[in-house]
């Protein structure tokens, strides 16, 4: 099994841990030059679902994700990040099988917001289920310069909504207080973050020229059922893809 005993007990008291290298140079060429060409790819409708926004920092239309990527529209990508390695890791940290339940490219492009500091659970979750496990795969390098997460890395959050749904935790840039309980993830291509969906975290806006492009695939346990096809039917419905020409000036936080 991939994770050790240490690594499953540091994720149930943390709530995070990092795996570096998780994916090797040549897995993790393979899937940047996927995401290259999705921002111009022509997908059926649905598929590879655009979102670009206004950039408070140049006013540009930026693509800021793109969701719904990782189904048998792209196999190949696909088959690359749902290996049976990360199958089995989630298998250890949730005690049983994984289903995954949505997926997004964030591609932090310079210009972009900050991700305020929250838990994913608080982005209506509740609605699906009372615990979810993502991971972040990480396809660009992510320094401080260019937007890096951080999260609490103390285990000191509660395990259940600190708020009301859809409001995040605090409206501050990193770093987060009180700042000895957070981590800044600087991280490299290849590394991946396994994550409950109850750890507070979040970014500040990139102010340099850097993209920082990160995957982040969510999952439930298998018991909960398959809830991928529900998840995006209420999606679609409540928060459409759009075109460049459409950008929203999104305040509110969304995962
Ligand atoms: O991409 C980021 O910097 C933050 C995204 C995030 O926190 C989320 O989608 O839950």
């Amino acid at each position: 099994m991939p994770l050790n005993q240490q690594q499953i007990e540091t994720f149930a008291n943390r709530g995070v841990i990092v795996l570096k290298g998780f994916f090797g140079a040549a897995a993790t060429d393979k899937i940047s030059m996927y995401l290259d060409v999705l921002p111009d790819k022509q997908s059926n409708e649905h598929e590879d679902a655009k979102y670009y926004e206004t950039s408070p920092i140049s006013g540009e239309s930026i693509l800021v994700r793109i969701e719904n990527v990782v189904g048998e529209h792209n196999a190949g990508l696909r088959n690359l990040l749902l290996a049976s390695k990360t199958n089995e890791c989630l298998t250890q940290l949730f005690g049983e099988p994984p289903v995954l339940f949505k997926d997004k490219i964030n591609f932090k492009m310079p210009g972009c917001r900050a991700d305020k500091l929250h838990q994913d659970q608080a982005a209506g979750w509740n609605h699906y289920s009372d615990f979810f496990i993502s991971m972040i795969i990480v396809v660009d390098e992510n320094r401080k310069e260019n937007g890096a997460l951080s999260f609490m890395n103390s285990g000191n959050y509660e395990r259940k909504l600190m708020t009301d749904e859809w409001k995040p935790l605090c409206e501050n840039d990193p770093p987060y207080s009180p700042e000895d309980e957070y981590i800044m993830l600087e991280a490299d291509p290849g590394d991946v973050v396994f994550f409950d969906s109850y750890v507070p975290h979040g970014s500040p806006p990139n102010a340099s020229d850097k993209c920082r492009r990160n995957i982040f695939l969510t999952f439930n346990k298998l018991s909960d059922g398959d809830m991928r096809a529900r998840y995006y039917e209420d999606k679609w419905v409540s928060y459409m893809p759009n075109d460049a020409a459409e950008a929203r000036t999104d305040k509110s936080f969304r995962v």
